[in-house]
């Protein structure tokens, strides 16, 4: 990110513009991209909204955003540094008391201060493309502006929970039907209507009316039973977040306390919020998803044009990969090798579908009008026309190489020919067709249509253009891109098989696969790498480990619980046991005690003692392993930035979102710290525990991950 371009404040009169029109004032905010409430921003409100107020000529004031959104809510960026006044609940108490009727008018985005600034205005007008939301939540924030406090006195305190404790975008015409929007006007201009609109209403008799005095609370009996449901569904489901219980403990203090009170009880809750490692970990989330798209190849070329796409293999991934198609409108030719394949193909691409029919997702129709966008095919002729062509077949290198020559054969020039390899050399792919610059890996993860990651996978002569087709392609699926180096695994996979070579030390070790799964669920992930391992397929990380086994170090430990489990047929969920054991097809697992003999064998065969190990060394080890590979992806320029890492571990192997992804946990925890875990591990295993020399400088130097994003 560039500091210079970031910490650039534009003057107060520069982003927020008054203009008269008789007796009405209109107050536009215009500070791109989405009128965040910056410093800047809320000093012009503030002064509008004085200057306003002071000219007895003035009957009311407008409030609009210009560039297709309102606000979309407190300036995140500014989060962390010193607060600069007037803070935001000071300016939407400043709004409320106006004196003269404060007018809303809200498009686009009216998110979190944004919309607390609506609900601190008299009257709140909605155009029908705005979506109203407190999405504080998923940055690990509560509303902090009132927020809490006069959504329940406008909507109820039901209502209000919902929409801070889910942080969902709600409809213009929802906003209006709950009660938190007056009146819903036509037109695409906010000013142009909203000035109508307000002159409308003063003809009528407009007055100011404050959310203070709403009555959403009134039935206390009602407020209280919405509460402790809240209350109770957090403690469920809230998995370690700290936020959603201080919404529901702040609309607690709304019900209970008088106004003022509740939004200084809000205050300090909201503080606490603002200052816990998972607001920062989440606001790192945020921009980094942002930030991966911003490649120099994008910044460089215009992506080529893609309005059809070829997909080769009807397996489950290209499966996939034609539904994420098929969703984002684009026509799709799937070509198999023969009849019966591609017939298995088109079922499975249905079967989706009739799954979405089925739970009265979809109608009948509009599953009909997506597959009319799906045409099946044999002859690899048919992809002839196609912008865009990913293989999705078997992971052998002689095959991928087979099914390009025919791309190379059939597709027009400039096609971009995508590999969906998970480890394979796309270099020798591309060297093994006569147009290498076309050829870039297309890395999606299973199931494709659901996961957000994308890895972009760019070999030495992939052409700069080609790239940037390829992070189109991904806005166009609404997938979050990540670009890659070629190696071995790329960034997730490489990363991922060093990782669960620490697991399977800590397991031979002494913890069982039940604890070590434990412990990093107490981490944060929805399920422990042998959990993982057992949805996957055993044979599957087996077939890789049979695969690396020729180069693998002969001085590396190498663990052969997996293998033994493997060689009786046991490869997980599948196959009803694997780790686990998986009763009548169940899909919890169950401990097995037979895997724990299995692995008291092994340990014997190697005279190790078994010792304990606590869920917090275990994830130390973990961790450790993972961000001591990150840092060499980094330092090979396999990933652009450390936050290239983070992004993918974030999308596409659910790294706890709240910790912000691997490398800014490590730069929360300290760099310093994780290379000292390293140094100790080390006396065991110099081979594997190695630091990496990217880890060891920054700690030489001060510094952290974050100085090379
Ligand atoms: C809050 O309000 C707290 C208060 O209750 C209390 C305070 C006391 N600030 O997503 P996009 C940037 S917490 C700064 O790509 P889209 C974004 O980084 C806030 N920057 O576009 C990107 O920059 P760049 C509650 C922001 O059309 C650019 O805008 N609000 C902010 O797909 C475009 O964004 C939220 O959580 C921000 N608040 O989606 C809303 N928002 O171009 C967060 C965006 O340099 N924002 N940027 O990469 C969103 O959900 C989406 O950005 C939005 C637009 C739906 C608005």
């Amino acid at each position: 990110m560039n500091n210079a371009v970031q910490n650039a404040q534009p003057a107060a009169a520069e982003v927020v513009r008054t203009a008269r029109h008789g007796a009405v004032v209109c107050v536009t905010l215009d500070s791109p991209p989405v009128n965040a409430l910056s410093s800047a921003v809320r000093k012009g409100l503030w002064r509008a909204i004085e200057e306003a107020e002071a000219d007895s000529s003035v009957q009311a004031i407008v409030l609009v955003g210009q560039g297709g959104n309102f606000i979309a809510g407190a300036d995140i960026r500014e989060f962390g540094k010193p607060p600069v006044p007037p803070t935001l609940p000071e300016l939407c108490k400043r709004i409320e008391v106006c004196n003269k009727p404060v007018v809303a008018v809200l498009n686009g985005a009216v998110l979190g201060g944004g919309l607390e600034i609506a609900m601190a205005a008299h009257h709140r007008i909605a155009l029908a493309d705005a979506r109203l939301g407190l999405p504080e939540v998923q940055l690990g924030l509560m509303p902090g502006a009132g927020g809490t406090v006069r959504t329940p006195y406008l909507i109820g305190a039901q209502a209000a929970l919902d929409m801070m404790l889910s942080g969902r975008h709600v409809k213009a015409q929802e906003a209006f039907d709950l009660g938190l929007v007056d009146r819903l006007v036509e037109g695409d201009n906010a000013e142009t209507v909203g000035l109508a609109c307000v002159r409308e209403l003063l003809d009528q008799g407009l007055v100011v009316r404050r959310a203070r005095d709403a009555g959403g609370l009134a039935n206390a009996a009602e407020a209280q039973a919405a509460i402790d449901a809240a209350k109770a569904d957090v403690a469920k489901k809230s998995r370690g977040l700290f936020s959603p219980g201080k919404i529901v403990e702040s609309v607690q203090a709304a019900l209970e306390l008088p106004f003022d009170e509740a939004i200084a009880f809000e205050r300090q809750a909201f503080l606490a919020c603002l200052d816990s490692p998972q607001r920062a970990g989440l606001i790192h989330a945020f921009f980094s998803e942002r930030e991966t798209a911003k490649v120099p190849e994008a910044r460089a070329a215009t992506p080529r044009k893609v309005s059809a796409l070829g997909v080769i293999g009807g397996g489950t991934m290209g499966v996939g990969i034609t539904v994420a198609a098929l969703d984002a409108g684009l026509p799709v030719t799937m070509v198999e090798r023969d009849a019966e394949a591609i017939a298995r193909g088109q079922a499975n691409v249905e079967k989706v579908y009739d799954a979405l029919v089925s739970k009265g997702r979809m109608s009948e129709a509009g599953k009909s009008a997506v597959m009319a966008r799906y045409t099946p095919s044999t002859r690899y002729e048919d992809v002839r026309d196609a912008d865009l062509v990913i293989e999705a077949v078997f992971e052998d290198i002689e095959t991928k190489k087979a099914v390009f020559k025919e791309l190379d054969r059939v597709c027009k020039p400039g096609a971009v020919l995508g590999t969906n390899t998970s480890f394979l050399d796309i270099d020798a792919i591309a060297a093994s067709i006569s147009r290498p610059q076309d050829v870039i890996g297309l890395h999606f993860f299973s199931p494709a249509n659901v996961m957000k990651l994308l890895e972009i996978v760019v070999p030495a002569k992939a052409s700069a253009e080609v790239v940037a087709t390829a992070f189109d392609l991904a806005r166009k699926l609404r997938k979050t891109p990540v670009r890659a180096g070629v190696c071995d695994g790329f960034i997730g996979n490489r990363i991922m098989a060093v990782y669960k070579q620490a697991v399977d030390g800590i397991m031979e070790d002494g913890a069982s696969p039940y604890e070590i799964d434990e412990a990093l669920r107490g981490f944060g992930y929805p399920m422990g790498t042998f959990q993982v391992a057992d949805l996957a397929g055993g044979d599957i990380g087996w077939a890789t480990r049979k695969r690396r086994a020729a180069t693998r170090d002969p001085r590396a430990r190498y663990v052969h619980v997996a293998d033994r489990l493997c060689e009786r047929g046991w490869f997980g969920q599948k196959t009803g046991r694997g780790f686990y054991l998986y009763p009548q097809g169940a899909r919890t697992g169950q401990p097995d005690p037979e895997v724990l003999a299995i692995l008291d064998e092994e340990r014997d065969k190697k005279g190790i003692i078994p010792r304990k190990f606590t869920p917090e060394e275990i994830v130390r080890r973990y961790m450790a392993a993972m961000i001591n590979e990150g840092a060499r992806v980094v330092e090979e320029g396999i990933a652009l930035r450390p936050l290239d890492v983070d992004v993918t571990f974030l999308a596409g192997y659910g790294f706890p979102r709240y910790r912000g992804g691997p490398m800014k946990y490590a730069d929360m925890v300290g760099l310093d710290t994780v290379l000292a875990d390293l140094q100790e591990f080390s006396r065991e295993d110099p081979l594997f525990w190695k630091p990496a020399a990217l880890l060891e400088r920054l700690v030489a130097e001060g510094k952290k991950f974050e100085s090379l994003n």
